[in-house]
């Protein structure tokens, strides 16, 4: 009987198809069963031989047949297809408890802290950071400084010149003289001007052809010595330390008049002499004074009306004292072992 024969068809499929582990498998057991050399096509092709009365019987239940094995099979693959999805995510888990590398991380260059630790500084007595070109005018560089062509304080700093008129700058003064112009006479200015600076050296343990400035600049009424003084002593104490004492000595500078160089207390020795303050127990450490009236009229200001105060600062000269460093050339050179030491947590 072809019923029969249909039914245990059937049922060998289904329990195939619930056998199978695996989705080569299960595709074999539809060839077999389904495809052109398969049971049921064979049925199919015997059913020339029935009569009219019997073959559209037959035909529905052979449809009910495949579909009820199409159906099994269609749900066993997604079985087995979701089964291994799982199997894959399972085999690819990161273990995320494992420790991560350690990240080489960069830290800012010891100048650029001393830098900004300056500048934090006086913009805290309300100053105003001021930046110019590198390459300047021997006008902004020289003469607005009151340093005429024939000026002997212009063979004092030996200038790497790039055309009779064009030099990198020797200072940053000329970024206060630009400063001071364009405020067209109206006070008041209160600049710091942080920036490289190039001088024709040879280069040892102490020079640079190549070094940083901070130079600072108050304009105003009724500016006096005893303003820079005090600015003075609260910088230097606040990078030195509260216990140091601060100490003025009459100087010259072209651009200030009176000039003053200013020493700290020498923190090693307390005063009493050793190498670092050459047995002095006082440290040079930059110098000021009161801005030359020239230097006023020139930028434009009335110098009946307005007095200031400027200074400048050798940033590496400062940042030897006071990380210890005994050679300029340190801070150019990017031994990476020099700059790890200067590896800090930012707040
Ligand atoms: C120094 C010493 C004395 C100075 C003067 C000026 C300017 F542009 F305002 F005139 N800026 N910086 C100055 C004065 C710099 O460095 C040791």
């Amino acid at each position: 009987m072809m019923q029969e024969r249909l039914q245990e068809l059937q049922e060998e499929a289904l329990q195939k198809v619930s056998a199978a582990s695996n989705l080569k498998e299960l595709n074999d057991i539809r060839v077999a069963y389904l495809g052109k050399k398969g049971p049921i096509t064979e049925v199919l092709r015997g059913m020339g031989k029935l009569s009219a009365e019997e073959r559209p019987k037959m035909g529905a239940l052979v449809n009910v047949v495949r579909e009820a094995i199409t159906s099994a099979i269609e749900e066993k693959q997604a079985v087995l297809e979701a089964e291994a999805v799982n199997a894959q995510l399972a085999a690819e888990t990161i273990d995320i408890t494992l420790p991560a590398r350690p990240v080489n991380k960069g830290n800012h260059h010891p100048l650029t802290r001393i830098v900004e630790e300056i500048e934090d500084v006086f913009i805290g007595m309300g100053y105003t950071v001021a930046e110019g070109p590198e390459v300047e005018s021997d006008y902004y560089n020289f003469e607005a400084l009151n340093l005429p062509k024939s000026h002997p304080a212009r063979d004092m700093q030996d200038s790497f010149y790039i055309t009779d008129e064009i030099l990198v700058r020797t200072h940053t003064s000329p970024v206060q003289a630009r400063t001071m112009e364009k405020h067209k006479g109206q006070g008041p200015v209160k600049i710091i001007c942080p920036g490289k600076v190039y001088r024709r050296d040879n280069d040892d343990a102490t020079h640079s052809h190549q070094f940083m400035q901070i130079e600072g600049l108050v304009v105003d009424e009724n500016i006096s010595m005893s303003d820079l003084k005090g600015t003075l002593e609260v910088f230097l104490k606040k990078v030195f330390g509260q216990e140091r004492e601060i100490r003025l000595r009459p100087s010259f500078f072209p651009f200030t008049e009176p000039s003053v160089e200013v020493d700290i207390s020498c923190k090693i020795c307390s005063g009493k002499g050793c190498n670092v303050c050459k047995q002095t127990g006082w440290i040079e450490v930059l110098g000021g004074g009161i801005v030359h009236p020239n230097v006023l009229e020139m930028a434009g200001f009335d110098s009946k009306k307005y007095s200031g105060f400027a200074f400048g600062i050798g940033v590496e000269r400062i940042a030897m004292l006071k990380y210890g460093v005994d050679d300029i050339r340190h801070f150019y050179t990017n031994d990476i072992r020099f700059l790890k030491q200067f590896h800090h947590h930012e707040a």
